[in-house]
């Protein structure tokens, strides 16, 4: 496969940076137990354009986490009635890992001591009141301003430049975890690996920018089929990989044939040619614990199963 897509991929590296930076506002989680100190702070943050959910104990701010609401960046007072400021950030570091939403600290308290404690934590800033407002609103604009930076660049190293789906880095790395979960749950769940047929002669027939803009309405069909709830990556070349989240063999077979049968019914118009293109898939349920490669080795060999019954079919 010749690479064509250096110098355009870093442009689409710099606008994808620039889109999330101005895509969206900051959602700020407000903890404080003081209900007029509270108010106040959440009439600076709002004038900063944030969005603000408030929280007046650290256990309530823990909850929101784990309900999953969007929060980009906490913003707490450091002593708060049911946890200090260090033990709410090590509760949230235990929860989200490495991608935990990082905090800001704020204290009235006189010890000095304070701010290293909070910072060695894993607090990103550390603001004493009383502040100047505009202290107050420069260190929180620049920490969310890097989280922003931080997302954008986290959405990027998991994405495949040219379809814009999963990369097969982003599968591997989330799909074990997935996996994990559904069995823990008492779910099987499958795995498919789809890969177009003869892609190599539609590349050899009409050429390399049109296989690319075939893989791209592929992706994008996909996308719209698979929906969120399971994981969608492009594996490399013109292959696919989804993990489907907690669904059994028979289910998976039924998802996986109709989407057999909708690319194949797909028109994909590419310059003034209207194209359509078949695929095969390899489908293995997964009903115990092993090694991820394991799951992936045994769709692929339903997937040469299927290339050798005469593709365009599933086989699991
Ligand atoms: P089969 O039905 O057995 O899967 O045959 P195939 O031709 O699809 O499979 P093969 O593995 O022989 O060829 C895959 C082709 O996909 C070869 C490669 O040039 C092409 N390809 C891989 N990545 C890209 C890409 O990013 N863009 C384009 N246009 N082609 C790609
Ligand atoms: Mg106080
Ligand atoms: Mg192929
Ligand atoms: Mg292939």
């Amino acid at each position: 496969c010749i690479v064509k897509h250096e110098p355009q991929s870093i442009e689409r590296l710099i606008a994808a940076v620039d889109r999330a930076l101005t895509d969206g506002r900051t959602t700020v989680l407000l903890v404080d137990p003081n209900k007029g100190s509270r108010y106040d702070l959440a009439g600076l943050l709002r004038r900063q354009r944030f969005s603000v959910i408030e929280a007046s104990a650290a256990g309530e701010a823990l909850r929101l986490l784990d309900a999953g609401e969007t929060i980009d960046l906490i913003v707490t007072d450091t002593e708060l009635d049911d946890m200090s400021g260090p033990a709410l950030i090590a509760e949230i570091r235990s929860r989200q890992g490495e991608e935990a939403t990082p905090v800001i600290g704020l204290s009235d308290d006189g010890d000095a001591r304070l701010a290293a404690r909070f910072l060695e934590a894993g607090g990103v800033d550390f603001i004493r009141k009383p502040f100047l407002e505009a202290e107050f609103s420069a260190r929180v604009g620049q920490a969310a301003a890097m989280q922003k930076r931080l997302q954008a660049l986290r959405r990027l190293a998991a994405s495949d430049y040219l379809t814009n789906i999963y990369n097969r880095r982003h599968f591997f790395l989330t799909g074990p975890r997935l996996v994990e979960q559904c069995l823990r749950r008492g779910d099987s769940t499958s795995i498919a690996v789809l890969d177009i047929d003869h892609f190599k002669r539609l590349n050899d027939t009409y050429g390399h920018e049109i296989g690319d803009i075939v893989l791209k309405h592929v992706a994008r069909r996909l996308k719209a089929l698979v929906g969120e709830e399971h994981l969608l990556a492009r594996l490399g070349g013109e292959e696919f990989g989804i993990l489907f989240n907690g669904l059994d063999a028979r289910r998976a077979y039924d998802f996986c044939e109709r989407l057999r049968v909708e690319l194949e019914r797909s028109k994909i118009v590419a310059d003034d040619e209207e194209l359509t293109i078949t695929i095969s898939i390899g489908l293995a349920t997964i009903e115990v614990a092993e090694a991820f490669d394991n799951y992936l080795h045994a769709a692929d060999q339903f997937l040469y199963m299927a290339k050798h019954a005469g593709r365009n079919r599933v086989m699991s």
